[in-house]
């Protein structure tokens, strides 16, 4: 693993899992995508990882214009990294959802590498009225969903994106998908410094033991040795608990609403920018220091934030 005393962090801010029954925090039209956005980069996010949502209904929207809302005002406003979602809401096919990164041909798209069951119904559990009609269906339809990233999947990704010089996150929810990217890697079809995002903590990935931390670590320095950076996202509750293990281990670290509601146990998240500054208090905490944007595009080997159609 190539590491260094700067850690980025990276904030996804919205995302296509949770519903705005769960939280109030949520940000759902472009006026508050962009600007919880901006103050997540304010606040010390270098990388803003981006979904959008219908506006009336909270709905994930991967259409390319629900992302005009939005992108050109946090391009404006910040020096922080771009990086369009090309997973989407998993009941999408991969053509839907890889169409925002074609069109705006961000410095950065997410690129899943795996197929795999993909379940959030188990939240059905913690909430019994719902705003919209949606939702409920959105959580008891993963109890039979297969978020589908099939090795054609994954090249048609990168057959629409390369070409832009687009840049991966690799988002690898168990260990085999370490393994699918060295495929791919083996094959030449994507290029070293590999910015792998690892996933712990959703059900039909590997779990969040520190075990599980460990072992992905292992096995991604046994497959790309300093060809990669490496950065985790702990699923909700375990967020916190598991971007300190490996902060501590060399990681970079994402944070947002996107991956959890939480700020603490029991506690709701009231922003994006809260959660980056609870990073950023673990990362100098350890005597590491939180990158720029400009650090992170040297270390990630990106295009330039002008590079970009939008
Ligand atoms: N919500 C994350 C667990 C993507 O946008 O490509 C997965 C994610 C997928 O961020
Ligand atoms: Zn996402």
């Amino acid at each position: 693993m190539n590491q260094s005393d700067k850690v980025i962090i990276s904030c996804a801010v919205t995302g296509a899992i949770h519903t705005p029954s769960m939280t109030p925090y949520l940000p759902i039209t472009p006026d508050e995508i962009a600007a919880s956005a901006i103050a997540a980069a304010e606040a010390g996010a270098a990388i803003l990882h981006l979904h959008a949502r219908n506006p009336e209904t909270g709905q994930p929207d991967q259409t390319v214009e629900a992302f005009a809302g939005f992108l050109p005002r946090i391009k404006q406003a910040t020096d922080a990294v771009i990086n369009i979602t090309t997973g989407g809401s998993p009941y999408m096919t991969v053509a839907e959802r890889a169409k925002p990164a074609a069109h705006w041909q961000p410095e950065v798209a997410s690129l899943n590498m795996g197929s795999m069951n993909f379940g959030f119904f188990p939240l059905l559990s913690k909430y019994k009225d719902f705003k919209y009609d949606w939702e409920r269906a959105h959580l008891e339809g993963s109890r039979d969903l297969v978020f589908r990233n099939s090795f054609q999947d994954i090249e048609y990704v990168l057959e629409t994106c390369y070409g832009n010089d687009t840049r991966f996150e690799f988002e690898c929810y168990d260990i085999s998908h370490l393994y699918n990217l060295a495929h791919f890697a083996d094959r030449g079809l994507v290029k070293p410094p590999f910015f792998v995002q690892s996933v712990f903590g959703l059900l039909g990935g590997i779990g969040t033991h520190p075990e599980d931390v460990m072992h992905m670590k292992r096995t991604a320095d046994r497959l790309f040795g300093k060809d990669f950076r490496w950065s985790v996202l702990g699923a909700g509750a375990n967020q916190f608990r598991i971007a300190t293990q490996a902060v501590a281990m060399g990681a970079n670290i994402r944070v947002g609403l996107e991956d959890s509601i939480w700020i603490a146990r029991g506690q709701l998240a009231e922003s994006n920018a809260a959660q980056v500054l609870r990073a950023k208090a673990i990362i100098e905490g350890l005597g590491l220091s939180v990158a720029t944007p400009e650090e992170a595009r040297e270390m990630l080997s990106l295009k330039g934030g002008d590079r970009v159609n939008f």
